[in-house]
């Protein structure tokens, strides 16, 4: 088969001078669970600076204030949950009966691997007709899947780190360490999806084309720095951008972001926070 290797970045989003903030897409980050807060925040943060015009983020109720509390921008939707750690019924509805007002949809950072995330990641992956962008615990979910992922009823951005890509395809770390495009370009096909395979050379595909991202550092090899890229990613889709091309330019611009902010902090200091803080230097850069 012929795989095509992708050099340039796409477009951008246009910003017409008459746009409003509905024209910049209204996106849902599904995350958070007690304990990991901060990774809902994260990708909030990232999806506000990606430039979405609203960005939701649907969080268990018992960290709703805390993630609220980090920044007024982003709007809240909180989860209740059953004894089983389900959602209740009504919580469960409340929050589907919105997903036909999303631009794009995300699942799974700092969510824990919970059954109320299994449930929603496999009724999300099967039934949504925008772009899902899944990771984390979302991408657990699906590996923890008694059945074989099902087609997805519309786009679907896959972001696993080699570990979860693991736990994905059943191969080892190792394995996929020694041919990470073979694997990824395999996976992307087979399941008909794009797949951002994380790390140093992150690449993109969807089985018939490639890109490898030439930005970032190993400063980005500390906590959150993933959560951030969810949220990016899914506010460049919702902003109307392919699948292929929000996933390539995500990539890039939180690459980006991380080298400018090793540039000045070193990469021994950088924190997942600052690639927030440096993004804006990163559009700079592209605008
Ligand atoms: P090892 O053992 O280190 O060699 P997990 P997680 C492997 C949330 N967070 N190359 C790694 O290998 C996330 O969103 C919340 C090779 C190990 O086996 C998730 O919901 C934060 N191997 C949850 O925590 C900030 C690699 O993968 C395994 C690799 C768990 O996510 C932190 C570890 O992965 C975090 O984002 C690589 N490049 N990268 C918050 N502030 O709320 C990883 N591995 O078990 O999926 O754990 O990635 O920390
Ligand atoms: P996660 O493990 O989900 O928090 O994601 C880590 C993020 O940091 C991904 O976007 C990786 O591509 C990036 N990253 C981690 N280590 C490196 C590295 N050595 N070089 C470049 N990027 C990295
Ligand atoms: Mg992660």
């Amino acid at each position: 088969m012929n795989i095509q290797r992708i050099t340039d970045l796409p477009s951008l989003p246009q910003r017409m001078t008459d746009s409003h903030k509905g024209t910049f897409g209204k996106v849902l980050i599904i995350a958070g669970s007690p304990g990991m807060s901060g990774a809902a925040c994260l990708s909030g943060m990232g999806a506000l600076r990606g430039g979405s015009g609203l960005v939701f983020i649907a969080t268990p109720v018992s960290v709703q204030s805390i993630v609220a509390s980090v920044n007024p921008c982003y709007l809240t939707i909180p989860l209740e949950m059953d004894s089983e750690d389900q959602l209740t019924p009504e919580s469960r509805s409340n929050l589907l009966d919105q997903l036909s007002g999303f631009d794009a949809v995300a699942i799974g950072p700092g969510c824990g691997q919970r059954p109320w995330v299994r449930d929603l990641t496999l009724h999300l992956y099967e039934k949504l007709t925008q772009p899902l962008i899944v990771d984390a615990d979302g991408l657990n979910s699906l590996a923890a899947a008694d059945s074989p992922l099902p087609d997805p009823a519309g786009p679907r951005i896959l972001t696993p780190h080699p570990g979860e890509f693991s736990r994905l395809t059943k191969v080892t770390i190792k394995e996929i360490t020694a041919d990470r495009e073979s694997h990824a370009l395999e996976f992307a096909r087979q399941h008909k999806v794009i797949l951002l395979l994380k790390g140093a050379g992150t690449i993109i595909t969807d089985g018939s084309r490639i890109a490898v991202n030439p930005t970032g550092n190993a400063g980005m090899a500390t906590g959150g720095t993933g959560d951030v890229l969810t949220g990016l990613t899914t506010s460049l889709a919702g902003q109307g951008l392919p699948p292929f091309d929000a996933a390539q330019l995500g990539a890039y611009l939180h690459g980006l972001a991380g080298d400018l902010a090793a540039d000045d902090l070193t990469q021994p200091a950088m924190i997942a926070a600052d690639l927030i803080d440096y993004l804006p230097d990163a559009w700079h850069e592209l605008l």
